[in-house]
């Protein structure tokens, strides 16, 4: 069926790197031509005999096959001009424009980086009213170039995007984009369920595009096996997954048959074979698949054959390590020299049309490669981080102090009397219940799911009620697996709904954390902040649990959360504070499109006593709808006390506000006590303001001595010019916590923070007096 470019390479091809040789090949190819020509077909007639791609349709494709092609030829050459700053390509993988015509434009699309021909041919889909008319040519270039002007990332990474097509900016980290693409088609069907208007008709499917060599991943297979345990219940995900199979990941080859066997028979996914090289033979197939999904509303697998031409990205020298035999075959199998092969023997085009088509195609890239080179680039900080964190505090604060309807409130609590506000004082668990029911009233949008969320309430019952109030289709059990459960939120969260997903213990946040790190925080900055996916996620997690659970129950390490740029982290200590901090983060939500993680100290959920038992004073009342928190309000105990000041947050605020006591008994001291609550991003000038008042600082951190809080609050100290005031850190040890009793050896006790004190009177003894702090110095 293909050309046989022969071996070894003529002496006119000597010299020139592949791609070149590539580009020489089509030209002769087209030359050489000799084969039988048909009549020429009309607009509507198949483009040959039997296909089910007309003329027309095969004309369109072509073009979106050469776009692709000319910017890859483009990019190599400019690479080396410092002209462009991208060399993966799509040469070999053009035939996935075909997904692209045989859907639509609003079908979410979350692609492979290999799609030059898919979204060039999704450009044919705007509608003309659309507004601003676009060139796939031109906005790949401004992406290529990095420049600011980029319509995808504005300059931030070469990436497939757009919003007006529906096509979501994906990292480069393979297989991390299968999850929230199944967790897309997953909102596309619950959205009519719980009455939320999609801004994408009902019907639409899930695009999923990605390599052979992905299709191994750990996510991968995490989403093929979540896409299965959906489809297995009857439950509707259309996602259509691509798997562009080119043989080859980098120089690691594909078992010859590996993707095939692997997935034709799994569980409910339909596979679907389709020849990506020939669009006169595989277009046919990929309809098949595509009207698969969107009919059945199943997950479906289409696996598209395609080959990889002129290596894995520029810098890939594949004449180093493969034969030069290999390569010839390799390229004799370019989908671009079948293309020619068909518009000729149809008798569409003759070899002058099809070569006058092929380097017009060139002058338009170069150009548009000009152009963009003249555009500006990110030449400023402000600029380059202007999409990662958008904060306007006045609309947060507007939003997280609205009030539900009253009407909503009364029916989420089940009666007026019920109103949680109405209640004697509550411990942490409750008022974390009762803040959920209240998020629920006000944003029908709000979906919370996670594992035994549902009917059992959450291991700690802090969602109890929330099923038998609001049902399954808002409140739902996922399956065990945290990828997957972060992945579905950024689902529902593309699609405009309010994801709360919850995370079982921070210990089992760690298998899944890319999907935040990598994924979901990094949307905003690398869409130009014009793709959104808001979400609250709530972490069980922290030490202290009495006599239970080990380390995987009692995990401290925050610094995995602190290092995600964008992301909001609070943590609350008591029962109102997480209430109020509830209604901040889904604001911020609703308002800046952030992502936040909440982070419950389980160890406090049911405390109800401060310093003697029985004495009820970590029982707080339930704050009145219309209070909350501002982003990096910290909550300050004693602040008349100037002698020390104690920064903490979780399970360190009892334990501080106890040993305050002891301390002020101890060493006459009076103990302002901070409660940072805020714990990404940490409010500097707050904390520097309270070290300055004071005359001693100690820092209580539960986290761990290299990955906690602690190092953050003495920086903002530090960075403040009050690096020299006397201080301690009460810190936990670097290490991984014991069963039982030995727990507490590694964490900070309340004894440490007086101890902590102690030092520090000692130290000041030692000092003649007037050396000693006062609150002035
Ligand atoms: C998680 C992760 N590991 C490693 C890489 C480096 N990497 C980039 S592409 C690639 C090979 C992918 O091969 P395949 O999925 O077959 O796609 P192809 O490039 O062949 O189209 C690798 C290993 C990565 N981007 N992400
Ligand atoms: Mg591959």
């Amino acid at each position: 069926m293909f050309a046989t470019v022969p071996t070894p390479i003529p002496a006119r091809m000597r010299g020139l790197n592949r791609a070149e040789i590539c580009d020489v090949n089509f030209t002769e190819f087209v030359k050489a031509w000799g084969g039988p020509t048909d009549a020429r077909p009309a607009a509507h007639e198949a483009i040959l005999d039997g296909s089910a791609l007309d003329a027309q349709g095969f004309r369109e494709l072509f073009e979106s096959q050469l776009v692709s092609r000319h910017l890859d030829l483009m990019a190599r050459v400019l690479r080396v001009q410092n002209k462009v700053f991208y060399t993966i390509g799509s040469s070999g993988h053009e035939g996935n424009a075909m997904v692209a015509r045989a859907t639509r434009h609003t079908d979410p699309a979350f692609l492979h980086y290999r799609s030059g021909g898919f979204m060039a041919e999704r450009f044919r889909k705007l509608p003309a009213a659309d507004g601003t008319p676009r060139d796939p040519v031109m906005d790949s270039a401004l992406s290529f170039a990095a420049s600011k002007d980029d319509p995808a990332s504005g300059g931030r990474h070469k990436v497939w995007g757009s919003k007006a097509l529906w096509v979501l900016p994906q990292t480069s980290t393979i297989a991390s984009h299968l999850p929230k693409a199944l967790g897309t088609a997953i909102a596309i069907e619950a959205a009519h369920r719980i009455g939320h208007v999609l801004p994408i008709p009902g019907d639409s499917i899930a695009i999923c595009s990605f390599g052979d060599a992905s299709a191994n991943h750990a996510t991968a297979q995490t989403a093929f096996n979540a896409a299965s345990w959906t489809a297995y219940q009857k439950l509707p995900a259309p996602v259509l997954y691509v798997c562009e199979d080119n043989g080859i990941g980098i120089s690691v080859k594909t078992p010859n048959g590996w993707i095939a066997e692997s997935f034709q028979n799994r569980p409910g996914l339909d596979y679907f074979f389709a020849n990506g090289l020939d669009l006169a033979d595989g277009y046919a197939d990929v309809q098949r698949a595509v009207e698969h999904c969107r009919r059945t509303r199943r997950p479906t697998f289409l696996h598209l054959r395609t080959t990889r031409i002129m290596g894995h990205a520029g810098t890939d020298f594949e004449i180093e390590w493969r034969s030069v035999e290999e390569l010839c075959a390799v390229e004799a199998g370019d989908p671009l020299l079948r293309s020619a092969a068909i518009a000729l023997e149809s008798g569409l085009m003759s070899k002058d049309e099809v070569l006058a088509q092929y380097e017009a195609m060139r002058i338009r890239c170069f150009a548009a490669a000009d152009e963009a080179d003249r555009r500006p680039k990110l030449t400023g900080l402000a600029d380059v981080i202007a999409p990662l964190a958008p904060y306007t505090p006045d609309k947060v604060r507007d939003e997280a102090t609205r009030t539900p309807a009253p009407e909503a409130r009364i029916a989420a609590f089940g009666g007026e009397q019920k109103l949680p506000e109405k209640q004697a004082p509550k411990h942490l668990a409750i008022q974390i219940n009762q803040a959920l029911h209240d998020l629920f009233a006000k944003y029908p949008e709000t979906v919370l799911f996670g594992e035994d969320v549902a009917q059992k309430g959450g291991v700690y019952t802090v969602t109890k009620g929330l099923h038998k109030a609001f049902g399954n289709r808002r409140v739902f059990n996922t399956l065990l697996d945290e990828t997957m459960i972060l992945g579905m939120a950024q689902g529902f969260a593309n699609l405009g709904m309010l994801p709360i997903p919850e995370i079982q213990y921070l210990a089992y946040l760690h298998n899944a954390i890319d999907q935040i790190r990598g994924e979901a925080a990094s949307l905003q900055f690398f869409s130009n902040d014009q793709f959104r996916n808001p979400m609250v996620v709530r972490i069980a997690g922290l030490g202290y649990q009495r006599g239970f659970g080990g380390h995987f129950h009692n995990d401290n390490s925050i610094t995995p959360l602190r290092d995600i740029p964008g992301l909001v982290v609070g943590c609350a200590s008591r029962g109102d504070d997480a209430a109020m901090m509830l209604r901040t983060l889904a604001a911020l939500s609703k308002v800046d499109g952030r992502v936040s993680v909440f982070l419950e100290p389980i160890a406090l959920y049911m405390a109800k006593d401060l310093f003697e038992p029985g004495d009820g004073l970590w029982l707080t009342e339930y704050p009145a709808p219309d209070q909350a928190l501002v982003l990096g309000e910290e909550r300050v105990y004693y602040p008349e006390a100037t002698d020390c000041v104690v920064f903490s947050f979780g399970n360190g605020m009892p334990m501080s506000l106890r040993a305050a006591r002891e301390i002020e008994r101890k060493h006459g001291w009076n103990v302002r006590v901070v409660d940072l609550r805020w714990l990404v991003p940490l409010n500097a000038p707050a904390i520097a303001k309270h070290a300055r008042e004071c005359a001693r600082i100690l820092v209580v951190d539960e986290g761990r001595h290299s990955a906690g809080v602690g190092e953050g609050v003495i920086t903002a100290i530090t960075e403040a010019g009050l690096g020299g005031k006397p201080g301690r850190r009460v810190v936990g040890v670097d290490t991984y916590t014991p069963l039982a009793g030995a727990a507490l050896l590694v964490i900070p006790k309340e004894e440490d923070i007086v101890a902590a004190a102690d030092v520090l009177a000692d130290a000041e003894l030692a000092k003649p007096h007037a050396q000693r702090p006062n609150a002035a110095s």
